[in-house]
Order: C-alpha cells, then structure tokens, then sequence
C-alpha cells in the first residue's frame, strides 16, 4: 500500500503549530519527541522530523512527498516543488533594520552599505530590483548583533513581534515580504501513484483551514428579524431556525466570517437580536 511521507520541523518555532495543525486534521500519531519519524495510526501517512533548511530539498528530491516549511525558505532557496497551501500559522516578515540611533532613515541611505543575513539571496535581490546596490554578510544566527559588532551596518532578519529588534536598538526600515508556513509537494508524487491520497490529505487540510475563518453563531431574535438580519449577514444563505416558546422568537444558528464578527455583532445588537452566542467551528469540509 502507497504511503506518503511529510517533513516537519523537529524542533523550532514550527513544530507545536505543525503537529497541532496536523491533529487538528484528524491525524493520529504517537509522541514524536526523540524519534526521527511517527506512523499515522488513521491515515497512510509518515511524518519524518528534520531540520527546516533540509525540507527543501527533501521534497525536491522525492525523498519525502511532502513538507512544511515558512514560506521564506521558498523565496530564499528556490526550489523546484509544488506549493499546496497557505497554513496561516509562523507568520513572520524578512525586515531591512538599522541601528536606532543611526542616521538612515531610508533604503536610498544603505546604498553600498553592508547587510548582515541569514537571507542573501532574498536580500540581494529585494535591493538589486530596487536598484541600491549593498554588500551582504551572511550570519547563520544571531543576526540582531552583527552591527553592534561591527560587522554590518544594517541587517535583514526576521520578525514577527518585533521585539528583538527593539531589545537589540534596531529600527525596521522596510519589509522585503511576508512569510507564513505552506505545504509544499514533490512534482511527480502530485501525479504519480500517490496523487489521491495526497488529495485526501489537503482536503482534510482544507477542512481545518476554512474552519479557522468562521465562527458558528446562535443568536435569539424574532421571526420579524430575519429580513434585517439577512442584509446584515451575507451567510445568512440558509440558516438553520429554531421556533421558541415565546411567541415570535426564534433561535438562528449561522457560520460567520471572524475578521468581521465584531462589526456584524454590533449591528445585529441593533437589529433586536437579544442574545448571541459564538461557538469555535472545528471543520468545514464541502
Ligand atoms: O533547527 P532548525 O534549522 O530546524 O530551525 P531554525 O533555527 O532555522 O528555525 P526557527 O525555528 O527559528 O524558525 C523556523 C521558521 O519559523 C522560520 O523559517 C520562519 O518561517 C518561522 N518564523 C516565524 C520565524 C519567526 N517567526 C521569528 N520570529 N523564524 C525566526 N524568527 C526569529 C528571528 O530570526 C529573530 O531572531 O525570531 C526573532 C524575531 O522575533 P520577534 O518576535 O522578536 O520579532
Ligand atoms: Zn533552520
């Protein structure tokens, strides 16, 4: 039987995300720490434990089928593989920083400057498309210092709070991208033998993702109501209507978009809604 194997980081600021991700998925899988590899019990699936930088080329190369990686490993490294999916987890942005109490104040001021990195390739191509040309150190860790010691005038590392680069007295003065983890796929096993099992998996995927959007809502209102409420509420499609004992009220049970909860909540207060209850959605499959 066809087995597909993913690579996940072993130990880093994906991990918890990725494996709680894949739970959410309804994968089953025994406790990975110290091993290089868990078997799913519920779905034919191998998930390999590496370090980030090696899932590249792992999937590239078909020794997994499948990774999970930040999204800045793609744009750094460019390899040959298939994104699959945004997983809307890891954000974090590549950021041009400079001393805080420098005089830079803009791009334009870094022009033969040199940059301290973990991302040369991505930094030097941000600056060559913009047409200041700069000069490139490349760090592997603990970029943040490298003007303190000397070494660079400015650095591009990644942020997400923005914390270290305050703790550090840096000053962000412009983003090269945003990154996010993303589920990338070998060419050949997207059409190979294991096309539909990697379906399957990505619709389960999918499922979590979509989930992560809504919201299920109930809300206690009057049958009168529901004309304003559906101009409020563009999901209101088909809603689920329970009748209450008291004459004319109603329970109404809905999916809402999150980004636009509050505001929606607001004017439903408006429209004689008396109670709302929001509830967590685990899955949306369609
Ligand atoms: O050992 P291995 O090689 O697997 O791990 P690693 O040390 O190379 O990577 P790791 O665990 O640090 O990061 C893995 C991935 O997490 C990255 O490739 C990004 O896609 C994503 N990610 C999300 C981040 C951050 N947020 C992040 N903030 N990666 C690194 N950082 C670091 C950044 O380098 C800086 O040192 O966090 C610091 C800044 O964070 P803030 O919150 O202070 O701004
Ligand atoms: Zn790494």
């Amino acid at each position: 039987m066809e087995v597909i194997k993913l690579a996940i980081q072993k130990e880093g600021r994906l991990t918890d995300e990725t494996l709680d991700f894949l739970r959410k998925s309804g994968l089953e899988f025994g406790n990975y720490k110290q091993k290089l590899f868990s078997i799913c019990h519920n779905f034919p699936l191998e998930i390999l434990y590496v370090r980030d930088d090696d899932i590249p080329d792992y999937v590239a190369s078909g020794t997994v089928d499948l990774g999970i990686l930040g999204q800045n490993l793609l744009y750094e490294e460019r390899p040959k593989v298939k994104k699959l999916l945004n997983l809307r987890f890891g954000f974090c942005s590549l950021t041009v920083a400079v001393p805080k109490e420098s005089n830079y104040k803009n791009l334009e001021d870094l022009k033969g400057k040199t940059i301290a990195t973990t991302y040369p390739k991505s930094t030097l191509k941000f600056f060559k498309k913009i047409g200041i040309p700069i000069k490139i150190v490349r760090i592997s860790g603990s970029v943040e210092i490298a003007p303190t010691l000397g070494i660079s005038e400015s650095i591009a590392d990644l942020t997400s709070t923005g914390s270290t680069l305050a703790l550090n007295e840096l000053r962000p003065i412009a983003k090269i991208y945003d990154s996010e983890a993303v589920l990338i796929a070998n060419k050949k096993s997207i059409t190979g033998n294991k096309k539909t099992l990697i379906e399957n998996l990505v619709i389960r995927f999918k499922g979590v993702l979509s989930a992560k959007n809504y919201k299920y809502v109930i809300m206690e209102t009057t049958d009168k109501a529901i004309p304003r409420l559906r101009k409020i509420t563009p999901e209101l499609k088909s809603p689920i209507i329970f009748p209450l004992e008291k004459a004319g009220r109603i329970l109404i049970q809905t999916l809402l978009k999150e980004d636009s909860l509050w505001k929606i909540i607001e004017k439903l207060k408006e429209t004689g809604v008396f109670k709302i209850i929001v509830l967590p959605v685990e899955k949306i499959v369609t």
